[in-house]
C-alpha cells in the first residue's frame, strides 16, 4: 500500500488501524476525513450530522473559521515556550476565563483528566494546610457510576470494570456514594478527614443521567457545612452544552473548583483547566504542579477563539432551544414505537434508552442503521444512545437530524 499517493478506503484505512494501532477503541466504523460545523463527511464523501461532537468537546462545530484563524495566526508566531519563562498568550486566556467563569484563578492544562487530578492535588494540600487533615489522611467523596478519565488514580475511583480491572494498585483515599443522593452524602460526610466532593453535574457516560432539581444547591450546601470543597467536573457539561455555561448555573451553584476541557479549546487542541477562588489555589506554588505543555500560548490563543465563539453566537441560548426542541421531538416519536423509553437530558446533551437489556447489541445496531442514514452517535451502554450534536446546530438542521433517527428507529428489525 503507498501512503503517499493513493488513495485509501475506509476499510483500507480501519485495517491499517488494526494491524498498527493499540486496540484501546471499539469505533464505530465510519473513517472522517472533513468537518464544518455540525457537519462531517467519511473519506468516500459521504455526509453525516455529527451527533458525538467529539464526546462534547466540538461545541462550536468543526473547524470554527475563528478559532482555526487563531490558532493558525498563534502556530506561526509562537507555539511553546514551557512556563520555565512567560508567554504573552496565556496571561490574557487567564484573565478572560476568569472573568467569564467568575472565579479568582485558573491553572491550565491540557486533557481533562490531567485537570481532574490537578482538582484532587488541590483539595488534599488543601484540607492539609488550611484544613488541618493528619498527613495522607484525607479523603475524597465520589459517586458511583462516575467517569472522571483515566490515570491510574482516576480508575482507582471508577466502578466501571472494563477501566479498572488489573490495572491495580489503587489510589487510596476515596468514599464512593450513590450519585443524586444527598442523603448519603450527608452520612458521607460525618466521616473523618473528608476534604471534597468530587462530582459530574449531569453525568455522561452513566447514560447522561440529570440528578434531581435541587441536588446540586444541596451539595453545595452540604459541602458548605462540613468545610469539605465541594469540585465539579464540568468538562464535559460545561462550555455551554447543557444550555447554561456551565451546568451548575442551572441551579445558580457556585463550586469551590470547577473542572474544564474538550470544548474550552472548541474540539482543536487539547486545552483543561481547574478554575478556583484565591484562598484554594493559593496552596500551589513553584514547582508543585504543571506540565510541558499546560498553559501554552497556542492553547491560550485557541481557548480564547473558543471562549469568545461561545459568547458571540449565543451557542448556551442555542443549546437550551434546540435541546428543547430535540427532547419534545423525541418524546413525540417515542409515543408511537416500543423501541424507546425514554429521552433525557439537558440543553443538547441528551441520550435516549432503548426498550433493551444493558447486555443487548441494539443501541449499536441503530447506530449503525443511523449511520447509513446520515447521523453518527455513540452508544453508552447497550441500550442507551447518547445525543449531542454541536451547539451551532439550528432548527432546519436539527429537524432533519429528528427525521433521520425517527426514520432508523421506525424501520429497525432487532
Ligand atoms: C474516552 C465517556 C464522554 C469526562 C469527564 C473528565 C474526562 C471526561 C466528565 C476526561 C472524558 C470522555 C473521554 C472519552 C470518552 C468520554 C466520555 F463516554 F467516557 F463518558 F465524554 F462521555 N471528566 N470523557 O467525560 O477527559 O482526559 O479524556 O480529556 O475515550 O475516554 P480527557
Amino acid at each position: 500500500m503507498n501512503t503517499t499517493t493513493e488513495k485509501l478506503s475506509s476499510e483500507d484505512i480501519i485495517k491499517m488501524e488494526e494491524k498498527y494501532g493499540a486496540h484501546n477503541y471499539h469505533p464505530l466504523p465510519v473513517v472522517l476525513a472533513k468537518g464544518e460545523g455540525v457537519h462531517v463527511w467519511d473519506v468516500e464523501g459521504k455526509h453525516y450530522y455529527d451527533f458525538l461532537s467529539a464526546y462534547s468537546a466540538v461545541n462550536q462545530g468543526h473547524c470554527h473559521p475563528h478559532i482555526i484563524g487563531a490558532l493558525k495566526k498563534q502556530a506561526e508566531t509562537l507555539t511553546l515556550t514551557s512556563r520555565a519563562f512567560y508567554n504573552d498568550a496565556l496571561a490574557p486566556f487567564e484573565k478572560y476565563a476568569t472573568e467569564t467563569f467568575g472565579f479568582d484563578k485558573i491553572l491550565a492544562m491540557n486533557s481533562g483528566a490531567e485537570a481532574v487530578e490537578t482538582a484532587i492535588k488541590i483539595c488534599r494540600k488543601y484540607a492539609y494546610e488550611r484544613n488541618g487533615i493528619p498527613e495522607n489522611q484525607a479523603k475524597i467523596i465520589v459517586c458511583e457510576n462516575n467517569f472522571h478519565g483515566r490515570t491510574t488514580t482516576i480508575i482507582s475511583f471508577s466502578n466501571d470494570d472494563n477501566a479498572r480491572d488489573n490495572f491495580g494498585p489503587y489510589t487510596p483515599g476515596f468514599i464512593k456514594i450513590p450519585y443524586n443522593d444527598t442523603a448519603a452524602l450527608e452520612e458521607a460526610l460525618k466521616q473523618d478527614n473528608v476534604a471534597g466532593f468530587l462530582v459530574e453535574p449531569i453525568q455522561g457516560e452513566a447514560g447522561v443521567f440529570v440528578p434531581d432539581e435541587g441536588y446540586l444547591a444541596k451539595v453545595r450546601e452540604l459541602c458548605t457545612k462540613a468545610n469539605v470543597l465541594f469540585i465539579a467536573d464540568e468538562v464535559q457539561t460545561g462550555i455551554a452544552r447543557t444550555g447554561n455555561m456551565l451546568a451548575c448555573d442551572h441551579e445558580n451553584v457556585k463550586p469551590d473548583m470547577v473542572v474544564l476541557g474538550k470544548a474550552i479549546s472548541g474540539g482543536v487542541y487539547p486545552v483543561s483547566a481547574v478554575l478556583a477562588n484565591d484562598d484554594i489555589m493559593g496552596v500551589i506554588q513553584p514547582g508543585q504542579h504543571g506540565s510541558t505543555f499546560g498553559g501554552n500560548p497556542l492553547a491560550a490563543a485557541v481557548a480564547i477563539a473558543s471562549l469568545e465563539v461561545i459568547a458571540n453566537e449565543n451557542l448556551a441560548a442555542n443549546a437550551d432551544k434546540m435541546g428543547k426542541l430535540f427532547r419534545k421531538e423525541m418524546n413525540r416519536m417515542i409515543e408511537d414505537t416500543d423501541l424507546v423509553n425514554k429521552v433525557r437530558g439537558r440543553g443538547l446533551l441528551n441520550a435516549i434508552l432503548i426498550n433493551d437489556t444493558e447486555e443487548s447489541t441494539t443501541a449499536w445496531d441503530l447506530c449503525m442503521a443511523m449511520k447509513e442514514n446520515g447521523l453518527i452517535a455513540k452508544p453508552t451502554h447497550g441500550n442507551i444512545i447518547r445525543f449531542a450534536p454541536p451547539l451551532v446546530i439550528n432548527e432546519e438542521q436539527l429537524m432533519e437530524c429528528v427525521a433521520i433517527i425517527e426514520k432508523t428507529i421506525k424501520e429497525f428489525k432487532k
